[in-house]
């Protein structure tokens, strides 16, 4: 009879856990927002109430340890997650539900890559980023003129990176609209032509592939965040925005594999965060970062991992930065713990130990009523082009970042090339 129990129990853990369930939770106070970061993501926070879709162990942390904060939860039929988008047999696996088909698969992003450097030979090469966990390989391309690649890397450059979370599939989609931009525009939009040819520009628009191929593996959505690693026990995934090394596991992380907000056994225990290490410690001329995750529609800069701001001129220029580029996108700015704390993200590490002005941009769309992780392809277009000058900026603070400091009235920084030297 006990035997029997116990293997009902087992039955229903292995049924449900692959479910996911709606949480709404308190976040008033500063207090329980860093309670709730350590157990679990927060999709979106707005007037003190978070919401996010958590996995089945998270949810069972949350009725466990906070069981007063949850103010609404319901668990999600898969009809739920993927918005009444059918699977569609006999075609790939490893494509978009139908619908979606517009965003770049991992293949896809390859040969669109690949492409344009057939192209643009002139300003446009290949460039093998490292490879991820489960062997492949992370592709991006490199921009600038012929005569800026050598080394050592003297020319201002700034690194974009996308997809470091599996199911945030615009945040590749954003910079592969980027590529597209810059090539076709070189040589007959002359801001286009003259940041290419003073600056050397990196894009990784599919970071974490095996994740994000993992999340449309059979054409269905699955809510995956994390990267494949096979962790201790039965579980899979490190969150890759855990996992730098700066100021590593001081909260607003899980040290548990089943957590979806779990740090990794060390830092840049993951493939995929040692290449964004390497690649920036080999690259002394990067001086700009963007991290593109979604959704929020919010733009964010260090500290993530604290409350205080990273002061002086470094807290000014960021904010200035960010406020300028939110004229144009029209997203919020903000400092990252201002959202919630975490510990080992991207920009935090990129900050705290290369002084790299390094944003966070959490694109479209703005709330999980319009979509939350899977908008649709209907929005690419449109977050692609909002968030073109935003990154034109960015590249042309590569040269200075302190250049947006003295911006004197009546400089136009948009249109503004003349503020930097070359
Ligand atoms: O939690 C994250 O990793 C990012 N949000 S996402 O929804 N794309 O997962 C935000 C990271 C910002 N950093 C901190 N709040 N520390
Ligand atoms: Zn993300």
């Amino acid at each position: 009879m006990k035997l029997a129990l116990l293997l009902l129990t087992l039955l229903a853990q292995t049924a449900l856990a692959g479910t996911h369930h709606f949480v709404q939770l308190d976040v008033q106070t500063t207090a329980n927002r860093t309670k709730i970061a350590n157990l679990i993501h927060m999709d979106q926070v707005i007037d003190g109430v978070a919401y996010s879709v958590v996995n089945q162990f998270d949810f069972d942390q949350l009725q466990k340890k906070v069981p007063k904060l949850i103010q609404n939860s319901h668990p999600m039929s898969e009809q739920e997650i993927n918005g009444g988008r059918t699977p569609r047999p006999g075609f790939s696996d490893y494509e978009f539900p139908k619908g979606d088909e517009k965003f770049h698969t991992y293949d896809e992003v390859n040969s669109s890559l690949a492409a344009s450097i057939k192209k643009y030979p002139s300003i446009a090469t290949a460039l093998n980023f490292g490879t991820t966990l489960e062997g492949k390989t992370i592709h991006g391309i490199r921009i600038t003129k012929e005569g800026n690649r050598k080394s050592p890397y003297v020319t201002p450059g700034i690194l974009f990176v996308g997809a470091h979370h599996a199911r945030e599939h615009l945040s590749t989609e954003a910079p592969m609209g980027l590529i597209k931009y810059l090539l076709e525009n070189y040589g007959t939009n002359a801001r286009v032509t003259k940041l290419i040819d003073n600056r050397d520009i990196y894009i990784v628009p599919m970071l974490n592939s095996d994740g994000a191929m993992y999340d449309i593996k059979g054409r269905k959505y699955k809510m995956w965040r994390k990267n494949r690693r096979k962790n201790s026990g039965s579980s899979f995934g490190v969150d890759l925005n855990r996992n730098y090394s700066f100021g590593w596991g001081t909260g607003g992380s899980s040290r548990n594999p089943r957590s979806d907000v779990f740090m990794g056994p060390a830092p840049f225990s993951e493939p995929e965060t040692m290449a964004v290490k390497k690649f920036v410690e080999e690259h002394s001329n990067l001086r700009m970062l963007l991290s593109y995750h979604t959704f929020s529609e919010l733009i964010l800069y260090p500290w993530g991992g604290k409350n205080e701001g990273v002061g002086g001129k470094d807290q000014e220029t960021f904010v200035k930065m960010a406020k300028q580029m939110a004229t144009h996108n029209k997203y919020k700015p903000m400092q990252a713990s201002g959202l919630y704390i975490a510990t080992g993200d991207t920009c935090d590490w990129a900050y705290g130990t290369q002084g790299i002005f390094c944003f966070t941009f959490e694109l479209s769309p703005k709330s999980r009523w319009r979509g939350g992780f899977y908008p649709g392809a209907k929005v690419i277009d449109r977050v692609t082009k909002v968030n073109i000058i935003p990154a034109l900026e960015m590249i042309e603070w590569a040269g200075d970042p302190y250049a947006v400091l003295r911006k004197r009235k009546g400089d136009n920084v948009s249109n503004g090339l003349k503020l930097f030297t070359y």
